[in-house]
């Protein structure tokens, strides 16, 4: 179809073909409805496409980072290792996107450039990169929670004579590094996963710090023939807890709060902790991020464990952070990250100490030295949340813009709708558990909680779906105050827009919980989907 050809008007226009968007793909069109999804890459994936950087890798546990919503899906597919790759999980959505036949319904390479609501047609029209045009009676942004890149304004960055890349947007096939000098700017996940492979393949490698993050090593493993078995016969289960706890994962914190443990017991708590690896460090007490005396004991322990790995006594007081109580910014995970600034290859650089001036052709320059590059990788995050939303020039009911409508930070009801928006939704954004919880669980949840919103809506005779002013206030306050009973708070974090200038504070995911989250979407749906106006 040519870009002169109207398109017809469906009944859902979805935008991005990752997780959430290829499920909503098949849960609308299982539901009768008329489907058509936009995606900007050449291929399917939505972060696990784009975010192809050496190391990637999920620090969910891959049997609980997959689609639940069909048993012999979810019985067929063999992961091989604990934590699964990028490639591994990018093979996995091909196959589910074949398996399904969702493809046919995605346009690739449509990059979504602006949406304008009409409301006396009750329609949204869809504009592309590319000069398309595509109308629907809803759209859902399936756009993902961290897929806008962050691309800090240093001066003299386009002067850089070497090879730049972002570790969101690493090319494929992947450079390579032999012989090469090379520079990262960041020690977020993507940067602690991709240091150590980095280091191995390069001549040198330059890291510039500016803020200190904890990382728990992933203790990554293949999974035996044995750990299959087990986890097809605990599936059912595992999934029921997953999709009751907090974070979408059937974890469970030791017994009892940090506070209440004799000094050996929490030491063997946390040490068991650390043993079994990954981000649920972070939750192995209950208290660990309401108490900041629980927080402090796993902080001091993560501190230690640094000290112990790292031999240089001041590179390891430069990678101990000082500014966040342990898991309330994004507790990383690691394959030999600490480890790696013991080799003579690599350095670290506190920019806190010697913050950078700019940028030359040769390399980085700080305000203490000139360090040479041949490669510079940006792993320096992405504006979180709202970023893929607010890049896009969205107009609502009224002419109302999402800038102006989120000026002062994202309002939404349930994470689902924005008040002005009818007929648009969301999915894992703001007010959501979204990042603090398993996003393909709270993906499938949140899609089939849709699909029924809009059959209500259909029953009823209505062509707008939109939520009242008042229920969005309140439910946003909600999450504000949910983070407030919490450390999170005290974190300069994405998770309230700390790390983009002049972004406005406001906490943004819902850390009650997947298991909270869903008890209150039944209670609306039981109440006729309380606070939404049919019309
Ligand atoms: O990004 P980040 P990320 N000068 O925002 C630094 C998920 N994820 O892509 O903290 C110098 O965490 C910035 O420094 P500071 C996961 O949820 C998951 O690494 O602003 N430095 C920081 O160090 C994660 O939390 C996985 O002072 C600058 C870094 O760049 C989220 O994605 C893997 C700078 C950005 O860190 C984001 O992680 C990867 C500047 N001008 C990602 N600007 C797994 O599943 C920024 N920085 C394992």
């Amino acid at each position: 179809m040519t870009s002169n050809t109207p398109h017809p008007v469906r009944d859902v226009l979805i935008v991005g073909a990752g997780f959430a968007g290829l499920y909503a793909v098949h849960a609308f069109r299982r539901a009768g409805l008329d489907v058509v999804c936009l995606e900007a890459g050449s291929d399917v994936g939505g972060t696990w496409y784009f975010n192809r950087y050496p190391g990637a890798r999920c620090d969910v546990e891959s049997v609980d980072y997959s689609y639940s919503f069909d048993e012999d899906l979810q019985n067929e597919w063999v992961w091989s290792e604990r934590y699964a790759t990028q490639p591994e999980i990018l093979a996995y959505i091909h196959h589910v996107a074949d398996r399904f036949d969702l493809r046919r319904h995605v346009l690739l390479e449509r990059r979504v450039t602006a949406a304008r609501f009409d409301e006396h047609a009750s329609r949204w029209t869809v504009r592309t990169a590319g000069g398309e045009e595509h109308r629907a009676r809803y759209l859902l942004f399936a756009t993902g929670s961290l897929s806008a890149p962050n691309r800090p304004d240093i001066p003299g960055a386009d002067e850089f004579a070497g090879d730049t890349y972002f570790t969101a947007r690493w090319p494929e096939p992947g450079p390579s590094l032999a012989g090469k000098r090379v520079g990262v700017i960041g020690t977020g996940s993507s940067a602690i996963q991709s240091v150590p492979i980095l280091a191995r393949e390069a001549d040198s490698l330059t890291v510039f710090q500016r803020t200190a993050n904890y990382s728990v090593p992933a203790l990554n493993r293949p999974l035996t023939d044995e750990d299959q078995r087990r986890i097809r016969a605990e599936y059912p289960a595992r999934r029921a807890k997953a999709r009751a706890s907090g974070g979408g994962s059937p974890h469970e914190s030791y017994p009892k709060r940090a506070v209440e443990c004799t000094p050996e017991e929490r030491e063997a708590a946390l040490e068991a902790g650390w043993r079994n690896g990954g981000v649920l460090f972070g939750k192995t007490f209950p208290d660990q991020f309401t108490d900041i005396t629980a927080n402090d004991y796993a902080r001091e322990f993560a501190e230690r464990k640094i000290r112990e790995i790292v031999r240089d006594p001041v590179t390891a007081r430069d990678l101990i952070p000082t500014d966040h109580p342990i898991g309330t910014k994004r507790i990383c995970t690691d394959s030999g990250y600490f480890e790696t600034f013991n080799k003579d290859t690599v350095a670290l650089v506190n920019l806190r100490r010697e913050p950078i001036t700019r940028i030359t052709p040769r390399g980085v320059e700080t305000t203490a030295a000139l360090y040479e590059l041949d490669v510079l990788v940006y792993a320096t995050g992405f504006d979180a949340m709202t970023g893929a939303l607010t890049r896009i020039d969205i107009t609502g009911a009224r002419g109302r813009s999402i800038t102006e409508a989120w000026a002062d930070g994202p309002v939404t009801y349930l994470g689902v709708q924005i008040p002005g928006f009818p007929n648009l939704f969301t999915v894992n954004g703001p007010g959501a558990p979204s990042v603090l919880s398993n996003m393909v669980l709270t993906a499938e949840q949140q899609v089939d909680w849709l699909v029924g919103l809009l059959q209500h809506a259909d029953g009823a005779g209505a062509t707008q779906v939109e939520v009242r002013d008042d229920a969005a206030v309140k439910w946003t306050d909600h999450v504000q105050q949910a983070a407030d009973a919490t450390l999170f708070p005290r974190a300069n974090s994405w998770y309230l827009g700390a790390n983009i200038p002049g972004k406005p504070r406001r906490f943004m995911p819902y850390v009650a919980g997947l298991g909270a989250y869903r008890q209150r979407c039944e209670e609306v749906r039981e109440d006729g989907y309380e606070g939404f106006v049919f019309t």
